[in-house]
C-alpha cells in the first residue's frame, strides 16, 4: 500500500511522523473519512470544504490548496489500484516543540490512506442494532464546536468503551442539556409518523457527509425532515431509527436502553432511505 505522506507517495512501512508531530503530542489536527465507490469518490467536495471548515476553526493554514487535495486524494486511490475503498485524510499541525503552542509548528504535516473499512457487520444491517445511552456527554460547543472534524476523538471514544461495557456497538450521546447529539461516530435519525428528524449541529451534531446525504434523498422521496431537539424519550418512542456515516452508511437500529424502537424490526423507510443511499453512491461523485 502506497501512502501520501507530504506531497509524496511512500510504502506503508516507511509512512512515519515524527513524534514530535502535535497532531500525537495534542490530537492538534483535523480530518476526513472518505468513501470511494465504484471508482468516484463520494461528495468529495463537501468533505474538502467541512476539511476547510475545520482548519479554520482550530486555525490551522492548511498547507495544500483544495484543488491539491482532490488531486491527491484521487492519485492514493489510482496509485493503489482501488475502486471501493475508505479514504483517511489528515492534517496535523506538524513537528514542534514540547508545549502547546501550535506557533512552534511551521509546516502541518499532511497524509492521506486508503484502504479497507467495514464498521459493522451484514446481520446488524439485516436486524438491525441494539444500542445505550452513555454517561459521557458530547463535547459542548462552548468547549470545542462539535462540527470540528479534530483529531480529539478521546470524548467520543470514552462514549465507544462505555457502549462496549454495556455490550453495544454504538452509543447515544447527549449533549450537556440532556438532549440526543449523535453517536460515537454515527449521526442518528428517526421516523415518526411518516415524519424524518435529526439533531441539528446546534444539539452537538456533526455535519455529518451521510447525513447531508439523508437529507437531500428525503426531500428526493418527498419525506418531511426536520432538525429538532430529540430526547431519550424520542427516540424510545419512534416508529424507526437510523444511524448513518461514511463508514456504517445507513444503519437500522431497532432498540435503544432496552426499549425495543417501533416494532423491533429494521423499519420500511429506513429499507427505501438505504436503497436510495446506495443508488446514489454507485451514481454520484468524483471519478478517480
Ligand atoms: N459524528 C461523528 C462524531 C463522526 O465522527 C459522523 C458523525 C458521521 O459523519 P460522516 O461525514 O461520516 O457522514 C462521524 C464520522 C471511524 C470512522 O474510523 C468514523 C467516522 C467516519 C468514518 C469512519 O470509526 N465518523
Amino acid at each position: 500500500m502506497k501512502i501520501f505522506l507530504d506531497g509524496k507517495f511512500v510504502d506503508e512501512a516507511d509512512a512515519k511522523v515524527s513524534v514530535f508531530d502535535h497532531g500525537l503530542l495534542y490530537g492538534d489536527g483535523v480530518f476526513e473519512g472518505i468513501r470511494l465507490y465504484a471508482g468516484n469518490v463520494f461528495r468529495l467536495e463537501e468533505h474538502l470544504e467541512r476539511l476547510e471548515y475545520s482548519a479554520k476553526a482550530i486555525l490551522l493554514t492548511l498547507p495544500m490548496t483544495r484543488s491539491e487535495l482532490r488531486d491527491a486524494t484521487c492519485e492514493t486511490c489510482r496509485v493503489n489500484g482501488l475502486r471501493d475503498a475508505y479514504i483517511r485524510l489528515v492534517v496535523t499541525r506538524g513537528v514542534g516543540d514540547l508545549g502547546l503552542a501550535p506557533w512552534s509548528c511551521p509546516k502541518p504535516t499532511v497524509f492521506i490512506i486508503a484502504g479497507k473499512i467495514s464498521i459493522y457487520p451484514q446481520e446488524y444491517y439485516d436486524n438491525g442494532l441494539a444500542i445505550v445511552t452513555v454517561p459521557t456527554r458530547r463535547i459542548g460547543p462552548a468547549a470545542l464546536p462539535p462540527t470540528v472534524k479534530s483529531l480529539n476523538y478521546l470524548n467520543n471514544i470514552l462514549g465507544k468503551i462505555e457502549a462496549r461495557q454495556a455490550g453495544a456497538l454504538e452509543a447515544i450521546m447527549l449533549n450537556d442539556q440532556g438532549h440526543v447529539a449523535e453517536c460515537t461516530a454515527d449521526n442518528v435519525f428517526i421516523v415518526h409518523k411518516g415524519e424524518l428528524f435529526t439533531p441539528s449541529a446546534s444539539h452537538g451534531a456533526l455535519k455529518g457527509i451521510t447525513r447531508g446525504a439523508i437529507l437531500d434523498i428525503a426531500a428526493e422521496l418527498g419525506l418531511p425532515i426536520r432538525e429538532a431537539a430529540l430526547t431519550r424519550y424520542d427516540l424510545w418512542c419512534a416508529d424507526e431509527c437510523f444511524l448513518t456515516g461514511t463508514g456504517a452508511e445507513v444503519i437500522p437500529v431497532v432498540k435503544l436502553d432496552g426499549r425495543e424502537i417501533g416494532t423491533g424490526k429494521p423499519g420500511p423507510i429506513t429499507a427505501r432511505i438505504l436503497a436510495a443511499f446506495r443508488r446514489r453512491a454507485s451514481a454520484e461523485g468524483t471519478r478517480i
